[in-house]
């Protein structure tokens, strides 16, 4: 199973939840044959903000991009599968929604670079993902579950 497991860290922005787009985003990673192994609706505060995008601290957007992930209730998940990092990226499309391709995330449901829908773990930036998670999730709050249908997504699971 070791080549399924890998964990990525993905959020619904708080433009997300008031659009309630929860479901939709959810939808789409199920139906892909990633598992869900977290889940957390929850406020982020202004530390966990600063903490979480520590990497843009100093650029023009920062202090707009923290007013905006604490304005309200985010939907917090742990992703599971295959290059999970990597995949969910490419499903989110591009930073910007306006250059994002339709039938991606923010190419469908986003318009504007200041309220683009989800957060997903930077695939380029090693070790990213496993930071994330531990930054919102508490090891006890992950689950550990088999998914029956995992046979009908990988062809070298055992039917
Ligand atoms: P991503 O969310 O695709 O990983 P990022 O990590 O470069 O993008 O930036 C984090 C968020 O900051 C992004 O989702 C939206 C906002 N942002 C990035 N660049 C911006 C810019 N030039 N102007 C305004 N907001 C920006
Ligand atoms: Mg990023």
């Amino acid at each position: 199973m070791s080549h399924h497991d890998e964990r990525t860290f993905v959020m619904v922005k708080p433009d997300g939840v008031q659009r309630g787009l929860i479901g939709d985003i959810v939808a789409r990673f199920e139906d892909r044959g990633l598992k869900m192994v977290g889940g957390k609706f929850m406020q982020i505060d202004e530390e966990l903000a600063h903490e979480h995008y520590g990497e843009h601290e100093g650029k023009p957007f920062f202090d707009g991009l923290v007013d905006f992930i604490t304005s309200g209730p985010v939907f917090a998940m742990v992703w599971e599968g295959a290059d999970a990092t990597r995949q969910v990226r490419q499903m989110m499309g591009e930073t910007d929604p306006a250059e994002s391709a339709p039938g991606t995330i923010r190419g469908d449901l986003g318009l504007d670079l200041g309220q683009n829908v989800i957060h997903g773990s930077d695939h380029e930036d090693e070790g990213a993902n496993e930071r994330e998670i531990e930054l919102f999730f508490d090891e006890d709050e992950l689950v550990e579950w088999d998914q029956t249908d995992a046979v009908w997504v990988y062809e070298d699971e055992d039917h």
